[in-house]
């Protein structure tokens, strides 16, 4: 267990067994606004702003009202920008239905950077992978091969992995094979006219892990493709993938979490039956662009856990089965009435152990709230939900109502580390980006 959590769990022990909320305040640094809730109305009132120059010093600057980030993040859409693979394991682009015929002479024509010099671009083969033809990056330069009873090999005379956009072209016809990057012109022939038998689907930045050992015996590499690639063309015809796998856009504007776009019935199951139990360690980074909205929430026959924003403040309720217990957390902030709302990543921690819980944002902690004694248990066995709830509207327990709408990443539940990008598509509901999230 980490030091600190230690510490929390101790303090908590302690204070479930004094049975009230003075004791061990020492051990915790408490928000000036902790439990508080939001501030009274008559502080909203907006305050008039007046010259620079005839503000005291001790004026404080308005607060910005909302949340610094929009609601609605402007979409960039992969084909239009390009797809970023490599920023999950085993990420690829799968075509499965091919544009025109590729049995005698194909034609492919992508535009790719990277900064790596190694890593699979194209790659199709037959059923038993002894005819192939492929093109990957190799000391950076790009190699397009492909093989029936003779292999032909066409090596690129110059390095490609500078980060900048370049177009590639690959060609064959027969035994004859050509390859073409930003015009320039390299060519391999056969002895002979190769019977190439190829089968769909065909791979662009990498394969499909299952088939490796097979690759890499014909390509001496099974290294995925870390970069972009866009504008896709077989035979001419623009060329989409059937299917993708762990691949964002090419854009400037996302980072690494998982998005939740707050369309009804978007949330995630962290796990399908979850009995949060005595006790409970959840912590997660957010950047919410709501001030109200469901982060967790799991529910029992009567028993239920739920951490949610409401107006603006972290609220953890906990119903161990006689009377609930809210713990809640408003942080301050100098330019923001909202400030978990600023567009910053900020570190929530809700903990519960037994029948008290607590709250922290960016490592500040809430008093602890201490509920009815002899329950300490939340015998749930529901999802653990996050992000939102199939049952927003109903269950118990919930004040927001709403689903959350921002990022979220780094989930962890009692300290082990959750991979969204792991979890079954199953468990997964509504419009969520896993592994990426916009910043714009
Ligand atoms: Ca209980």
């Amino acid at each position: 267990m980490h030091p600190t959590h230690f510490l929390i769990f101790l303090c908590l022990t302690l204070l479930a067994k004094a049975g009230r909320g003075d004791g061990g305040n020492d051990f915790l640094r408490t928000s000036t606004e902790g439990a508080r809730g939001v501030p009274p109305l008559s502080t909203l009132a907006p305050e008039v702003r007046r010259p620079v120059d005839t503000v005291p010093l001790t004026t404080p600057r308005p607060k910005l009202e909302g949340c610094a980030l929009p609601l609605d993040p402007k979409r960039e859409n992969e084909k239009e920008v390009g797809y970023r693979l490599g920023t999950q394991r085993y990420s690829r682009l799968k075509f499965s239905t091919p544009r025109g015929k590729y049995k005698k002479r194909f034609d492919f024509r992508l535009e790719f950077k990277t900064r790596e010099s190694e890593g699979i671009l194209f790659y199709s083969s037959n059923r038993d992978h002894n005819h192939y033809a492929a093109v990957y990056l190799e000391e950076g330069k790009v190699v397009f091969t492909f093989k029936g009873e003779e292999a032909v090999i066409i090596k690129s005379r110059f390095i490609y992995n500078d980060d900048t956009w370049h177009i590639v072209e690959f060609n064959r016809d027969q035994g004859n094979g050509k390859l073409v990057i930003n015009e320039q012109l390299a060519e391999g022939s056969a002895q002979n006219p190769i019977h190439l038998e190829l089968n769909v689907p065909f791979y662009m930045g990498g394969v499909d892990p299952d088939e490796y050992n097979l690759v890499q015996a014909n390509l001496n590499t099974t290294s995925s493709f870390t970069g972009c690639i866009r504008n896709i063309q077989m035979n001419s015809f623009q060329f989409e993938p059937s299917e993708t796998f762990g691949v964002i856009p090419c854009s400037e504007n996302v980072e690494l979490g998982s998005y939740f776009s707050g369309d009804p019935n978007t949330y995630v199951k962290l796990k399908e039956r979850f009995k949060v139990g005595e006790v409970f360690n959840l912590k997660m980074d957010i950047k919410p662009r709501v001030i109200s909205g469901v982060l967790a929430a799991a529910h029992g026959k009567k028993d239920y856990y739920v951490l949610e924003l409401h107006n603006g403040h972290l609220q953890l309720t906990v119903e161990n089965g006689k009377g609930p217990v809210t713990a809640s957390f408003t942080a301050d902030s100098p330019d923001h009435k909202y400030h978990l709302c600023d567009g910053q990543w900020h570190t929530i921690q809700a903990v519960k152990s037994k029948n008290v819980i607590t709250l922290s944002v960016d490592s500040m902690f809430t008093s602890p709230k201490i509920g009815p004694a002899h329950s300490t248990s939340t015998d749930t066995g529901s999802a653990l939900f996050l992000g939102g709830h199939r049952l927003i509207k109903k269950v118990r327990g919930i004040q927001s109502r709403t689903p959350y709408v921002g990022c979220v990443r780094n989930v962890t539940i009692n300290d082990e580390r959750v991979d969204l990008t792991m979890l079954p598509s199953t468990l997964i509901s509504g419009n969520v980006d896993i592994g990426y999230c916009p910043t714009n």
